[in-house]
């Protein structure tokens, strides 16, 4: 799992600019998802959601609201694999702490993870230090450890499960120097929808937060080339460790019993409708890339692809499904195994986005479904309404006009209203407690006057 890796930077999903070799033939013998989201686009609460099986607001975790609390994380994937008998191992950003516990080494047979944002010196992440000498960089030390897991877990003739979640390409832009002449002088092809002028019919609430003026502080309009080499270097470094890792298991003799997931934990703004950075609804940071292979698949192979509703919340069913393990009925996702062997048939008739993280303007609540993408922007103060935004995914996937006043899309409208709503009740019905989640109950409510909601933050 990469750390803010968006679709649009691996050939595999179009991008002809770049070089990601390892990730591409991994794409060519497995399946790859066009339409995977990261039901929260923010570093803590999508990992919360990918261990867990479950949306933000039954985790409970996010910067700005909490840690996990100990009987969520009894329920996460490493820890119903390792009762199973699998070797369970963690290497990297692992993204949150549990309540008395911390990151959760001990749940671990082998241990590489870090607290925080970890960092791009293999030698300042205490438990990765053996590898810091040949791999000063963290990037290229995660695949060791990978190859070490692999060995050791062959060895020991135990099933094992491997999550690496890699810090790349997170900001700060500390890219490896050994890979200094990947994109030397490069340029790179700007996405259609980049630009101020692709970004005006967006809701003045998502230009309340960072995101907006991060197309100009972060350079996208003056060194978008510059800025992409960067970017686009740190992948080519994780790309590396995806090689290294798979050559491991071929030399181990059990890549043809190996089920590998590449994904990230969410998806990244660069420059789309005049944003950088995720956690906003819009696809560049919500979607985001997923390959599966499984050797024993039936698509394994036949370069398919996924056109179905896949989310983040899908990753802990689909690897206990699996191992064969049962799925526990408070998981949100289900296991993507069925579309392993029909890419056609499956996957979610709707999927929740949100994000309750930043300022209050820019909280908003989405409903997804396979064509559709419905936003209620609840906020509202002197100078903002509250607003809606309905994008046809299907005919607009740049999400270039908002069809919410159109005439045409008055039957559709109504339908996403309704399906939001189901998607609020949910919420008000499950989400934890504590952590300050149940007050979104009332904000995200499009029925409640906004002067009935309380603003404060
Ligand atoms: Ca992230």
């Amino acid at each position: 799992m990469a750390d803010d890796q968006c679709t649009y930077s691996l050939g595999c999903y179009g991008n002809s600019d770049v070089q990601t070799p390892n990730i591409d033939q991994l794409a060519k013998e497995g399946l790859v998802f066009d339409r995977h989201y990261n039901t929260s686009a923010i570093c803590m609460a999508s990992r919360a959601s990918v261990f867990t099986g479950m949306y933000e607001y039954k985790t409970g975790c996010n910067f700005d609201h909490g840690d996990m609390h100990p009987e969520v994380w009894d329920r996460s994937y490493p820890k119903f694999l390792r009762k199973s008998g699998y070797l369970t191992a963690f290497a990297g950003k692992f993204g949150f702490e549990v309540e008395g516990e911390g990151l959760c080494e001990s749940d671990f047979d082998f241990w590489g993870g870090s607290p925080g944002q970890t960092s791009y010196q293999t030698a300042a992440n205490k438990s990765m230090q053996k590898y810091a000498e040949i791999y000063p960089h963290s990037t290229l030390s995660y695949g060791e450890f990978g190859r070490d897991v692999i060995r050791e877990s062959v060895q020991r003739d135990k099933p094992f499960c491997l999550s690496i979640s890699f810090k790349a390409p997170h900001r700060p832009v500390e890219p490896d120097p050994r890979f200094n002449s990947i994109y030397e002088g490069s340029t790179f092809t700007k996405p259609a929808n980049f630009g101020r002028e692709h970004g005006v019919h967006l809701s003045q609430q998502s230009k309340a937060g960072r995101q907006y003026e991060r197309f100009t502080s972060w350079n996208y309009d003056t060194d978008y080339d510059g800025v992409m080499a960067k970017y686009n270097q740190l992948i080519y470094a994780i790309d590396v460790a995806v090689g290294m890792i798979r050559t491991e298991l071929e030399a181990q003799g059990i890549a043809e019993n190996t089920v590998i997931f590449y994904t990230s934990d969410n998806g990244y703004i660069c420059g789309s409708h005049g944003y950088g950075s995720k956690v906003l609804p819009m696809e560049e940071s919500s979607r985001v890339p997923l390959i599966i292979y499984d050797p024993r698949s039936k698509t394994a192979g036949k370069q398919e692809r996924c056109g179905e509703l896949t989310g983040n919340i899908d990753f802990a069913p689909s690897i206990l499904d699996l191992a064969g393990i049962p799925i526990p009925e408070n998981m949100d996702g289900q296991s993507l195994t069925k579309l392993l062997k029909n890419p056609n048939k499956g996957g979610h008739e709707q999927l929740a986005f949100m994000n309750v993280w930043g300022p209050g303007a820019t909280t908003s609540l989405s409903c997804l479904t396979r064509q559709y993408k419905y936003t209620y922007w609840w906020y509202g103060d002197d100078s903002i309404e509250p607003a809606e935004e309905l994008f046809d995914l299907k005919n607009d996937p740049l999400e270039l006009i908002n069809q919410v006043n159109n005439p045409e899309y008055v039957s559709v409208r109504n339908t996403m209203r309704e399906k939001y709503d189901q998607e609020l009740a949910k919420w008000n019905k499950e989400a934890v407690e504590y952590n300050n989640y149940t007050r979104y109950g009332t904000l995200f409510d499009r029925t409640i006057p906004l002067e009935k909601k309380d603003l404060k933050k």
